[in-house]
């Protein structure tokens, strides 16, 4: 069997990812609807970010657990899009089954099962082929969700006039994204260091701007799974507009920024927050040579090209959390109260 790599080496073959009825289908799409729940919502809302800014297409993002609850007006050319690990959520398998307007042209699973139900459901589908996600809390399972959602968004870019040559260099991109998720695996042992300032905390508050908000969600997401510590996530520019308040020397806050321009931006945030004595952890560039000081944490991530960062930048996340989770002693794999996929 070829992988992904070798059935997608060049634009023209990108459409090949997601079955033989997507050239006609692709053809007539004019924006896209994504539905998921929980981890693969947050894939579903970077994929939001890459579809306008790179393939110039209109999408709109909705956790599946709300999608059948309320009345949609259907644009016409409408792609509908689930993302799930398991393929059998309940709440996503719903919304797929709520899909009746005829301005609906297609149903994309992006999927980690085969033999699942959303598969069997829809006539498009990408395999994310992860593997078996050991912990209920889905980790890989995100990252290959996010590469297939890039991937559908050059295909659906190029059927829209996105040139070649952008193709090519975000394809380039991907390429060195194994190399690099090694890289941040690689950071494990400063990330172990970092986790112990969280263990003792009742809250943590995520920050993050644009394509790296999403990101910033799953890292509080992850956090509350499996070390049971009440975190949130928000926009930095959100901050003043209440979340501010909650800040003290209780409430570590960890900043994802991972270039200079954001980091620029985030500024004013981030010295609010040291203002109330705010522990900071800030995930940033080495290039970006941010300064440790007192109350200000600094993990150097490796240079990663802008398109796959919020790619990259989940890793170190994840094993944030992991790690908070092995010092408070949870059980990382079976954390209480969750299931692996949710059927009811
Ligand atoms: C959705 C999800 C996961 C979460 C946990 C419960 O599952 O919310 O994101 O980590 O496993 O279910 P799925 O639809 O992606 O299988």
């Amino acid at each position: 069997q070829k992988t992904l790599e070798e059935r997608i080496d060049s634009p023209e073959t990108l459409i090949n990812a997601f079955g033989e009825k997507a050239p006609a289908i692709f053809d007539q799409v004019k924006t896209v609807q994504i539905v998921a729940c929980g981890t693969s919502y947050h894939a579903g809302m970077v994929a939001r970010y890459w579809l306008e800014d790179i393939a110039g297409i209109p999408c709109q993002v909705e956790v599946a657990s709300e999608f059948r609850y309320r009345n949609h007006v259907v644009p016409e050319g409408t792609l509908f899009v689930t993302i799930s690990q398991s393929g059998e959520t309940a709440d996503t398998l719903a919304a797929l089954r709520d899909t009746a307007s005829p301005n609906y042209v297609g149903r994309l699973a992006i999927c980690n099962v085969d033999s699942s139900s959303l598969v069997r459901e829809s006539e498009l589908v990408f395999l994310t082929k992860a593997g078996p996600e050991i912990g209920v809390a889905s980790t890989k399972a995100f990252t290959t969700q996010l590469t297939g959602l890039l991937i559908l968004v050059l295909a659906l870019g190029r059927r829209k006039g996105l040139a070649d040559s952008e193709i090519e260099k975000v394809l380039a991109e991907l390429r060195q994204l194994p190399n690099l998720i090694e890289q941040a695996s690689a950071l494990d042992k400063p990330i172990e260091s970092l986790s112990e300032a969280f263990v003792e905390k009742h809250h943590t508050l995520f920050l993050g701007r644009g394509v790296q908000y999403p990101v910033a969600l799953e890292g509080a997401l992850k956090l509350k799974e499996i070390s049971y510590i009440h975190a949130e996530a928000y926009p930095a520019g959100e901050l003043k507009h209440g979340p501010l308040a909650l800040v003290d020397s209780e409430m570590p806050v960890v900043a994802v920024a991972p270039n200079d321009e954001l980091l620029e931006k985030l500024k004013s945030n981030l010295q609010e927050v040291r203002a109330r004595g705010g522990e900071l952890f800030v995930f940033a560039d080495k290039n970006a040579h941010v300064k440790e000081s007192e109350g200000v944490r600094v993990l150097n991530m490796p240079a990663v090209p802008e398109t796959i960062a919020p790619i990259v930048y989940t890793v170190p996340l994840q094993l944030l959390s992991y790690h908070v989770a092995v010092l408070r002693g949870t059980d990382v794999d079976q954390p209480r109260n969750l299931a692996k996929s949710v059927t009811v």
